[in-house]
């Protein structure tokens, strides 16, 4: 346990997938009132989140003195510690190691899912590598495989789900993979999922 009453700030955007994942952890461990999210322009050269994070990637917390910690995996874990709460991410034992591992899962679903969209934002539609994309969907499609044979519990919330739901949010938004339809077990899962855990649905990004 970690015992601090400091606040502390969120560099991320509200439509991060990995920003959201802190996001919920925040919400879920009653921790709202103590951080002041603070959007971060992850294209900007002059933007403080590349001293605090040098992979200039958010989220990234930053403790009173201005310590950093991130990424999104380890910020819940810190903030775990901070509430004190039933964990979100076993604290030992196989347990620990097979969440970690599913939720590792679910993060590199967003993280393909991410740069096949970088691909629409850094290169002109005529520069696209279709191997590329095609090698980034393989990512996403046997990730989701892998989820729809066996869909994670939709309760309690634990770090896999919050991983799994703000990666398919993220395909939902930015539709990389259209997956609904191919995965039915995983959209059955996000709808029972969203059902049970409300953070989930407080932390959508607000529409454009
Ligand atoms: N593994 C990191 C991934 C974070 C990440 O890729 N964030 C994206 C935004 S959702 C980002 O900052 N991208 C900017 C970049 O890669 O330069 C985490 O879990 O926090």
């Amino acid at each position: 346990m970690i015992a601090t009453n400091e606040r502390f700030v969120l560099r991320s955007t509200l439509t991060s997938p990995f920003g959201r994942k802190a996001r919920m952890a925040i919400d879920i461990l009653g921790l709202t009132g103590r951080i002041d999210v603070v959007p971060a322009n992850t294209l900007d050269d002059h933007d403080t989140l590349r001293e605090q994070n040098p992979l200039g990637k958010m989220p990234c917390l930053l403790l009173a003195d201005g310590t950093p910690i991130f990424d999104s995996g380890v910020i819940i874990e810190f903030l775990q510690e901070v509430a004190g709460r039933a964990p979100l991410v076993p604290t030992s034992g196989l347990a620990r190691y097979k969440a970690l591992t599913q939720a590792r899962l679910a993060d590199g679903i967003a993280e393909a899912a991410l740069l096949m969209v970088y691909e629409g934002r850094f290169r002109e539609p005529s520069q696209y590598s279709q191997r590329w994309l095609d090698h980034q969907r393989g990512k996403v499609t046997r990730g989701l495989a892998a989820f729809e044979r066996e869909p994670p519990a939709t309760t309690p919330t634990d770090i896999v789900g919050i991983g799994l739901a703000c990666a398919l949010g993220y395909l939902d938004w930015r539709k990389p993979v259209s997956w609904r339809d191919n995965y039915p077990r995983v959209a059955e899962w996000l709808a029972a999922f969203s059902k049970c855990e409300p953070a989930f649905a407080r932390t959508e990004a607000p529409a454009a």
